[in-house]
């Protein structure tokens, strides 16, 4: 506009639709797993529960996502825990484990337009017919998935929308294809493809030169890519997608981080979608990337939960344009910094979002941020085409001047409505601040009253597993990383065992991270220095079968091979062990214990200060094990393999 770019600090953008519009906007999510990022969230008693996910899905309340991206569990560690699969074996098929089923039917319920996508990490280890590899036998891995798209309709009656390869490995293009055959023979053409959930490369540079695959994958999804693409991926012509980005630790400088990028993914890098990982740190917050999610639910013990930034910086977005709604054709860039990108659902609204983020405040876990300045600048705008007319409400954010203040989320219905003459309003833009105008007069912060105060990990928890109809396939706040831990019931039992929890994974994933070679699910709190752990436990593998109990386990996750602590091992063959670490190599103390498998036996581990001793069926059996005194962690249940093994009436003590 004349006049405009010569003046220092004013700037002046255009939004005209009369030379048609942009790409088309697909919306913002978020991911739920990838893994077992939700674990804690389905314990919450209510109304927390429902509270955390209205903040989540709720439109016009929260964050009123557009999409939901869930983890198709695998059985295998996913970065904070494993998921279960739906075919842990290959007669197996149930719909019914873990919680991603359930979140997705809330998240339905409150927005029946919200999109799902279905993506595998890990895969039980029967896809690779004995070969630890997923595309060998690509038509057992099709089936695999699209029979977890089916029984999401036929027993939940979820419409998955989109499906992935395997996250951020290696795609095959011979099961993209097939994937694509199989889904169309199942009467699932709606059903969209995305690939590769990785880099932009090598995907792009594949669908170039095979026409076949271009058909096929109908979104380029990349992972964490800076808010840029590749020529390549512009060539192919197809959707463009940050189909995982985010991981940022959600405090003022992680909603900053995800402000820049949800605008700059589209005005630098033509992304149509952003999917934040994760949708709600829901596992403990000393497990692999703590508090990387939109907002925090990870004490279900206290209903505690806390609404942090990125919710409010995705509201600014989600509240004000839809899926189907087109980006304006705008260069997007501010003169002093900062971006804006421009929206419409082509029946006459409008919606501007503006981010001012400064670098210091907007820094994500990856890629490394090139430095850059913003500086407070006055913006005016000149709406054209179809919007010259147009009344507008804006709606703002205040960001962080200093890191010191937090971010005020001031996020108001209307705060002011903005003067437009003759198609044209100004706009004084301060720094780290994100202002949203719109024609739109729905957007809502919603509000519950606070939550309840935060507390530790009871320190006397008790589980005897005795549910008839669990609502969920696993135990309250027990978080498995590796193997998978499930409700079970003992038909035949006379006795006291009749219902108990089993590990249940026997083969070792196709994994995705390094699982260990043990099974093991952790509970309680990290800080745990002097517990007393009882549990009955049960092998069920004659000859080499074993399990163990553990306090002070300070290591879960991606990271759960190097798990050192406190760890009482009883083998079948009647011999015990006392290990320091996870994998048996340090062991401390060993000898006779007379256990058998198929029989129930009592473990009892007590730590306290520097030294550990165990008891078996109530009679002392080990003493004198020193360990460090300054040594912490969860406590533990687990298996010496992939085995089948039971527990019951697991109880703790911690002081
Ligand atoms: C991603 C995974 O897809 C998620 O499941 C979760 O682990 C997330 C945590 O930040 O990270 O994986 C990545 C791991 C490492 C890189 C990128 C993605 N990296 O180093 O560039
Ligand atoms: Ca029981």
């Amino acid at each position: 506009p004349p006049g405009a770019a010569a003046a220092p600090f004013l700037a002046g953008y255009a939004l005209d639709d009369s030379g048609g519009l942009g790409r088309e906007f697909d919306g913002i999510g978020a991911v739920s797993g990838g893994g077992a990022t939700s674990r804690l969230l389905v314990n919450y008693p209510e109304p927390y529960r429902s509270q955390i996910l209205d903040y989540l899905f709720m439109p016009n309340f929260g964050a009123s996502l557009h999409i939901l991206k869930v983890e198709i569990g695998g059985d295998g560690q996913s970065t904070d825990g494993t998921e279960p699969s739906h075919m842990h074996y290959e007669n197996d098929e149930n719909y019914f484990r873990g919680y991603e089923w359930w979140l997705m039917k809330e998240a339905k319920k409150r927005n029946p337009n919200i999109k799902l996508i279905g993506l595998p990490w890990a895969f039980p280890g029967w896809i690779g017919r004995g070969q630890n590899w997923p595309y060998n036998h690509p038509d057992v891995t099709a089936y695999y998935i699209v029979s977890w798209i089916l029984g999401a309709k036929q027993y939940h009656n979820l419409d998955i929308d989109y499906i992935g390869i395997w996250n951020e490995r290696s795609f095959s293009s011979k099961y993209i294809k097939l994937l694509r055959y199989t889904l169309d023979k199942q009467g699932l053409q709606r059903v969209r493809i995305i690939a590769s959930d990785n880099m932009w490369e090598p995907i792009s540079f594949f669908m170039m030169f095979d026409s076949e695959l271009h058909q096929v994958v109908d979104i380029i999804g990349a992972h964490y890519p800076g808010t840029r693409t590749v020529p390549n991926a512009l060539a192919t012509q197809k959707k463009l997608w940050a189909s995982e980005d985010y991981s940022t630790f959600n405090d003022e400088v992680g909603a900053g981080c995800w402000a820049r990028i949800l605008n700059q993914n589209y005005v630098n890098g033509n992304m149509t979608s952003t999917i934040a990982w994760n949708l709600v740190a829901s596992y403990y917050e000393d497990l692999p990337f703590g508090r990387d999610g939109l907002m925090t639910a990870q004490e279900p013990w206290s209903g505690c939960y806390a609404v942090e930034g990125p919710i409010w910086i995705t509201a600014h977005t989600t509240q004000f344009t839809h899926p189907g709604w087109h980006y304006l054709q705008v260069d997007g860039r501010l003169e002093h910094g900062g971006s804006y990108v421009a929206l419409t659902d082509g029946l006459g609204n409008l919606t501007i979002i503006i981010e001012t983020m400064t670098y210091r405040h907007s820094q994500c876990i990856r890629p490394p941020l090139l430095p850059f300045i913003v500086l407070p600048q006055k913006a005016t705008f000149y709406l054209k085409g179809s919007f010259v007319s147009k009344f507008l409400c804006v709606y703002h954010i205040n960001g962080f001047r200093d890191i010191r203040f937090h971010l005020l989320h001031f996020f108001s219905l209307c705060f002011l409505s903005l003067q437009v003459h003759e198609g044209m309003f100004s706009l004084n833009l301060d720094v780290d601040e994100v202002y949203t105008l719109t024609t739109l007069t729905t957007g809502r912060k919603g509000t519950y009253p606070d939550p309840p105060q935060s507390k530790p990990f009871p320190s006397n928890y008790k589980d005897d597993f005795n549910i008839r109809n669990p609502p969920f396939s696993e135990a309250p706040h027990f978080a498995d990383q590796t193997g998978v831990f499930e409700y079970f019931v003992n038909t035949s039992d006379p006795g006291d065992h009749i219902f108990t929890l089993r590990q249940v994974v026997v083969q070792r994933p196709i994994t995705w991270a390094s699982d260990a070679d043990q099974a093991i699910s952790i509970i309680g709190d990290f800080k745990w220095v002097n517990v007393s752990i009882t549990c009955d436990v049960y092998i069920e593998h004659l000859g080499n079968g074993g399990v163990f109990i553990a306090g002070r386990v300070n290591n879960g996750g991606i990271y759960v091979r190097h798990s050192k602590g406190l760890f009482f091992w009883v083998f079948a063959d009647g011999t015990y062990q006392v290990t320091g670490d996870l994998s048996g190599k340090e062991v401390l103390m060993k000898g006779m214990s007379g256990v058998r498998a198929r029989v129930w036996h009592t473990l009892t581990l007590n730590l306290k200060g520097s030294s550990a001793s165990g008891s078996l069926n109530g009679y002392p059996l080990w003493e004198n094990v020193t360990l460090s005194e300054t040594s912490h962690g969860w406590a533990a249940i687990g298996t010496r393999s992939f085995e089948f093994a039971q527990f019951d009436n697991f109880h703790i003590e911690a002081s």
